[in-house]
């Protein structure tokens, strides 16, 4: 099926050593023998040091190449473990696999797993985390890597029974699956500051946080779907989710397509208000959100992981002038409906509300 122009408010821009930062992501992969040979090679062929270039178009190259590495591995667990691998449908054996890779997240001097690649991998990241950021952001780094373990221990449960869960588990679970997540506290350290703590853990940051999320991972199910549907086995994606709830395809694709750009412009509000309230790192921080967002979309379109030239996917090679949703009301995804609560009023069509903002 094609899809459409998407639409987005955000400009693109990529990192000036993306090329280099690309070859170096390849080697890397190679020299941690990051997923089986297999895999590896078609990992390396994906561009994802471009996509690390996009995520973080003007942050230090030493990070960039941090948020490529990761990347690499994150596909290498998601790929290579959940989606192809048997431990994706043995949930229990993969919550703890998951488990121990955290361990060496968390205490790589931990004698786990030495001669494990992934957790070899895993080490070596930990180490510039370090480097790189604050021990706040390197433990926000290994409790938000948890948080994605669960979600994918959680999609291992469905990929077993062959089922499709209900919209709003499936918004929760993809607010976690697509390790959006685990990329935020490298967000910050790519820029070297950190969001004070009130701005941190306020109600409305995150909501800021989980939108992008919502619109990356919508994003990818869109352009993703082709190479997903073409795969053997089970395949989880929010069209699916929407034709499990009676949608025929193209329904499926114009509602997933609306969702997204619905969130998308809250997404843009919110972000527009903290900029204007919050500090300076907040003006950082929602700038990175920002370019986490449109990077993808730009990987995604480009990329040939998604592309797939030998079975052509139907992608868009332009952007739509406008969004095909503009609604202020609040999506009718349960998880996710408070977000609209956080978004100031001053919208057409909306209602005023209070502002999550505190002491600011
Ligand atoms: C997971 O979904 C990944 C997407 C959200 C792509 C964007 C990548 C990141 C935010 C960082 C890396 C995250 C990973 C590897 C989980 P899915 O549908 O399994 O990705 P796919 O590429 O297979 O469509
Ligand atoms: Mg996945
Ligand atoms: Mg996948
Ligand atoms: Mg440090
Ligand atoms: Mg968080
Ligand atoms: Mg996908």
């Amino acid at each position: 099926m094609a899809v459409p122009p998407l639409y987005s408010p955000i400009e693109t821009a990529i990192h000036p050593c993306h090329a280099e930062i690309n070859a170096q992501t390849a080697d890397w992969a190679e020299t941690f023998e990051i997923g089986s040979v297999d895999l590896r090679r078609r990992l390396v062929r994906h561009e994802i040091g471009v996509f690390a270039a996009r995520i973080l178009p003007h942050g230090r190259e030493e990070v960039v190449r941090v948020v490529a590495d990761f990347v690499m591995w994150l596909f290498g667990v998601d790929d290579g473990y959940c989606e192809e691998g048997p431990l994706g449908q043995r949930p229990g054996d993969l919550a703890g696999t998951m488990h121990r890779l955290l361990r060496v997240a968390q205490n790589p001097e931990a004698p786990l797993l030495l001669d494990d690649p992934l957790a070899n991998g895993l080490r070596d990241l930990r180490a510039r985390v370090d480097l790189y950021g604050t021990d706040s952001q390197a433990a926000r780094w290994v409790a938000n890597l948890r948080e994605y373990a669960l979600s994918v221990v959680w999609e291992a449960s469905h990929r077993r029974a062959n089922t499709v869960p209900a919209l709003s588990d499936y918004t929760l679970m993809r607010l976690y699956d697509g390790a959006t997540t685990v990329i935020f506290p490298l967000l910050e350290m790519g820029h070297g500051y950190e969001l004070p703590l009130s701005e941190r853990d306020d109600k409305a940051v995150r909501a800021a946080e989980e939108m992008a999320s919502f619109v990356i991972t919508w994003d990818n199910d869109i352009l993703s779907d082709h190479k997903e549907r073409s795969a053997d086995g089970y395949h989880l994606n929010v069209l699916r989710v929407l034709e499990e709830e009676g949608l025929g395809p193209q329904e499926a694709m114009a509602r997933a397509i609306a969702q997204r750009d619905r969130v998308l412009g809250a997404f843009m509000h919110l972000t527009d208000h903290l900029r204007t309230v919050g500090s300076q790192q907040m003006r950082q921080y929602t700038a990175g959100l920002r370019s986490f967002v449109r990077g993808s979309l730009d990987w995604g379109v480009t990329s040939v992981r998604y592309t797939t030239p030998e079975d052509p996917a139907d992608l868009p090679t332009a952007f739509a002038a406008r969004p095909t949703d503009d609604s202020c009301e609040p999506l009718g995804i349960d998880a996710v409906s408070w977000w609209w609560d956080v978004v100031p009023a001053g919208r057409p069509l909306r209602a005023a509300r209070t502002l999550g903002l505190s002491g600011m």
